[in-house]
């Protein structure tokens, strides 16, 4: 196992669209046990393989709350079926827009399908921090980022402090 680099904004292939995965190869298991290590190490809730660079339709996830328990979850070619009509508002982060959390109202409840590590195919419904959790990763891979959810003011100051930063970095 092997932690990656996350790409953070400005980085142009988080707008990427990811491709489904057709088969479960030892690269594939490779790179989600490398993302649930990048995860925990970052540390993050959830985490898309397109912000460790790889534009394919994978996803891990850690929800478990207690200190010193844990539930490494990966998704693979997730799909949200039907969302509830009444929506929730979180307050989100996101590992590839470090130290900026805002307030966003997604659907309070969804299912999913998706297939597990095993490639076995599973549905799911979804609620509270698990629902706003995974519509935040599944937009990962459709290059949808929780900023494009707010105003547009909001969204350019982001822009503009991620392409200064990288600028003097740079130099
Ligand atoms: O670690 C994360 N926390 C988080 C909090 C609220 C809503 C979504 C998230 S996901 C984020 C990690 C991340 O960037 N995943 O893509
Ligand atoms: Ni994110």
């Amino acid at each position: 196992m092997a932690i990656r680099d996350i790409i953070i904004l400005p980085d142009t292939q988080l707008r990427l669209v990811s491709k489904p995965i057709e088969k479960i190869t030892p690269e594939i298991r490779a790179l989600a046990d490398d993302m649930l290590e990048t995860m925990y190490d970052a540390p993050g809730i959830g985490l898309a393989a397109i912000q460790v660079a790889q534009p394919l339709r994978l996803i891990t996830m850690d929800l478990s709350k207690k200190e010193g328990e844990s539930d490494p979850r990966v998704f693979i070619n997730p799909e949200i079926l039907s969302s509830s009509e009444e929506f929730s508002v979180y307050e989100e982060g996101c590992l590839s827009i470090p130290e900026y959390y805002e307030e966003v109202e997604r659907p309070a409840r969804v299912r999913v399908r998706f297939m597990d590590i095993h490639g076995k195919v599973q549905e799911e419904d979804a609620d509270g921090l698990y629902a706003t959790c995974i519509q935040h990763e599944i937009d990962h891979l459709n290059g949808v980022l929780f900023v494009d959810y707010l105003s547009k003011l909001k969204r350019d100051m982001v822009g503009k402090k991620f392409k200064k930063a990288a600028k003097l970095a740079a130099k």
